[in-house]
């Protein structure tokens, strides 16, 4: 019997999210410490199996050679350990959401250099575990295992910011699908956990903390933990600094002012009717918004691309090459 890690979205990148205060190499090491931390937790706590949500790397953002040698040689020190690592495929462990492209992206070299386990099908000690990526069809449990879980990267009833079809989880699919636990990434926040007569909904939240939205000024970082043994689900505290010493000052102290932006309004009109030309929008409209927002205008332009990315709508990029 044993434990199993769940990890949310890492968002492997080589420089630091506009909100946060670190230089690029502080913020390479920050991650490359988060990967750390998981191991350290590993030995601690006994658990002999770790599974990513997907969105392992931002491969939209660019990623650091030398940060990519420091985690690969975490992981392969785990696995020599003994330690399983599996992960599923995020949006953004691709380029701009394209499939096509999926061999130059860092997720698949770690794939092929057996550093990560593409997670498609999975027993451990006799509980079934059923990787989704990113966009593909929920699968139905047909297996007859004590207990199962399906992982996926989507949205958990989130049909107002966007969820659609396989981007959006909800209880109708859950009953349908059959599984005991539901263990998403993609949505960055952490949510308690949600237990039904019928199921189980985890998510963890990001390992990172990308943005200085509110939840993430105040929260701490968790990964979840399952035991093979009892079925019982519980969390493990990743360590991290506060988050006024990561987020830059000037974005914490002007926290009010985002109020007035009204995001709503904003993502009603360019993002629920998926407009094609956001990012002409946001391109046209940059220094006049710059001029507004001053300061904090990084940091809005970083939550609407987000949003968007989370969404599936992404840059539209030359590929000629
Ligand atoms: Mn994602």
């Amino acid at each position: 019997m044993s434990k199993i890690m769940f990890v949310g979205d890492v968002h492997i990148k080589g420089v630091a999210p506009a909100s946060r205060k670190e230089t690029p190499e502080q913020y390479r090491e920050v991650i490359s410490n988060k990967i750390k931390s998981l191991e350290t937790i590993c030995e601690r706590d006994n658990i002999s199996n770790v599974i990513f949500l997907g969105d392992v790397y931002d491969n939209n953002t660019g990623i650091n050679d030398e940060l990519e040698s420091d985690i690969w040689i975490t992981l392969t020190d785990m696995r020599n350990k003994g330690i399983g690592i599996y992960s599923i495929i995020g949006n953004h462990d691709m380029y701009y959401n394209n499939e096509k492209d999926f061999k130059v992206t860092r997720l698949f070299k770690a794939f092929l250099g057996n550093i990560i386990t593409h997670l498609d099908d999975l027993t451990i000690d006799g509980v079934h575990i059923k990787g989704i990526d990113f966009g593909k069809d929920f699968i139905q449990e047909e297996t007859y295992c004590k207990y199962s879980i399906m992982v996926g990267h989507c949205f958990y009833e989130n049909e107002r910011f966007g969820g659609t079809g396989n981007g959006n989880l909800t209880d109708d699919k859950c009953n349908n699908l059959g599984y005991s636990a539901y263990v998403l990434g993609h949505d960055h926040s952490p949510y308690p956990t949600i237990k039904t007569s019928g199921y189980t909904i985890i998510r963890p939240g990001s390992l990172t903390r990308g943005t200085s939205k509110t939840c993430n000024l105040y929260r701490k970082i968790n990964v979840a933990i399952f035991d093979t043994e009892t079925l019982e689900w519980s969390e493990t505290e990743v360590p991290s600094k506060p988050g006024n010493e990561v987020f830059l000052d000037k974005v914490i102290y002007n926290k009010s002012q985002t109020d007035d932006i009204n995001l709503n309004n904003l993502i009603d009109e360019l993002i629920v009717k998926k407009n094609p030309d956001f990012y002409d929008f946001l391109d046209e409209n940059r220094e006049s918004a710059k001029e507004r927002f001053k300061e904090l205008y990084p940091e809005i332009e970083n939550i609407l691309v987000n949003h968007c990315e989370a969404l599936g709508i992404y840059r539209k990029v030359d590929n000629d090459n």
